[in-house]
């Protein structure tokens, strides 16, 4: 089998995604997302101008000599933009040999660990009253885990709250627009809203928050603490990772599970935090962290530390990303759980899937490949249009961790 055909499709059906197409001279093809949120244009030249010709009359089945052809051979390795091109050519590849071998790609993975795969989704709102509302729209909807975010009074705008009316959606201005962020109003306030969550709405419920890298390590330390009695699944990026030893300092103060990961793009960014077992989910999905094949890498390692896998599943990880991600999450043995943000009809309009919801829970279907196509005319009707994700301040105007 060869490569014949490498097709990179940009386009925006509310928003940004782009998408890798492998064509092989047997007439199988495969998808992978390549969508790097607010720096999209960066992977589309990644793959145009360098990983394109160099795929171009290569065998397709050999998805690791591939991998390790772009991953070893670009020289500069790692980052950002290079992983999530290799994770789209990793992406597409497994879809084609999952179809040449005429099985849904779980199957090839090693057969599922599981019946069904929980999915956690947001609620959010202006302030409590709302944000309890939210949860309760959720839970009618089926969902078994729910993230918790709220607006904070004070506080002119917060992290992972819609703008009246709309959906979430984090990219949402030509340039960055600016948001507002006080640590202290943010640590008084957020136990009372998970205190809220579970006087109405009782303990089974799984109770996830999303910190986004905004603590220092000691006030990540007491937010753990003073969550605690509410019993949260997962306290997600409580401090930016680059200094990985903060988490040693969290970790001595609160039983509240860490998870981290979303902005991870390869195992050596998880090693020492698994290692040293100083969180409980690895949050690395498959577009951002080198595809299947280095994720499966990273669930292994995380798997001989007690570590479990919870894949980033925001609207900006397409539906293509959503579907092998299904695929891993059926197989992986150390499974956690998934996030799930519904993309809109029109997104899939573009992008068809196989994978179906039930009362909480995901299954990828058994389409052979990882289930997802994207229908290429009809997104030339939707170009590509900047968006850039906000940046956050402080009250007094130091620019904060977004
Ligand atoms: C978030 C994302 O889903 C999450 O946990 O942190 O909404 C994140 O902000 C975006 O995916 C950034 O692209
Ligand atoms: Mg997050």
């Amino acid at each position: 089998m060869k490569i014949v055909d490498v097709r990179v499709i940009v386009c925006s059906p509310g928003r940004n995604f782009v998408t890798l197409k492998i064509v092989t001279d047997e007439g199988l093809y495969g998808i992978g997302d390549a969508t790097l949120n607010g720096r999209e244009k960066s992977v589309v030249s990644y793959l145009q101008d360098y990983v394109v010709p160099m795929l171009i009359g290569k065998d397709p089945q050999r998805i690791e000599d591939i991998w390790q052809y772009l991953y070893r051979g670009a020289y500069w390795r790692r980052g950002p933009v290079a992983m999530t091109a290799i994770a789209a050519v990793d992406t597409a590849l497994w879809d084609i040999k999952a179809k040449a071998a005429n099985m849904p790609l779980y199957q090839l993975l090693g057969g599922r660990s599981r019946d069904k795969i929980m999915v956690y989704t947001h609620a959010n709102g202006a302030d409590i009253e709302s944000t309890l509302d939210a949860v309760g729209e959720a839970i009618d909807m089926g969902y078994k885990a729910i993230r918790v975010q709220s607006g904070i009074p004070g506080v002119k705008s917060t992290y992972g709250v819609a703008k009246a009316g709309h959906k979430y959606e984090p990219a949402d201005a030509d340039l960055p627009s600016e948001t507002v962020w006080s640590t202290e109003k943010y640590l008084n306030f957020a136990p009372k809203l998970f205190q809220a969550v579970r006087e109405q709405y009782g303990d089974d419920i799984h109770l996830l928050h999303d910190v986004h890298h905004r603590l220092t390590p000691i006030e990540a330390g007491r937010l753990g603490k003073e969550l605690e009695p509410f019993h949260l699944f997962w306290m997600e990026d409580p401090v930016a990772a680059e200094n990985q030893d903060g988490f040693k300092l969290i970790r001595q103060h609160t039983t509240t599970p860490i998870a981290v990961g979303e902005v991870f793009n390869s195992i050596h960014d998880c090693q020492a935090l698994i290692q040293n077992q100083l969180v409980d989910y690895i949050r690395s999905t498959v577009v951002h962290a080198g595809g299947i094949t280095q994720l499966r890498r990273i669930a292994d390692l995380a798997s001989l530390y007690h570590v479990r896998m919870g894949s980033h599943g925001a609207t900006d990880l397409s539906p293509v990303c959503m579907g092998a991600a299904l695929h891993f999450d059926f197989w992986v043995p150390n499974f956690g759980i998934q996030e799930h943000m519904p993309h809109s009809e029109l997104m899939e309009s573009v992008f068809t899937r196989a994978y179906q919801f039930d009362d909480g829970y995901f299954t990828p279907g058994e389409v052979v490949g990882h289930g997802v196509d994207i229908n290429e005319e009809l997104a030339k009707k939707y170009p590509y249009k900047r968006a850039c994700l906000p940046v956050n301040r402080l009250e007094d105007g130091t620019l904060w961790h977004w």
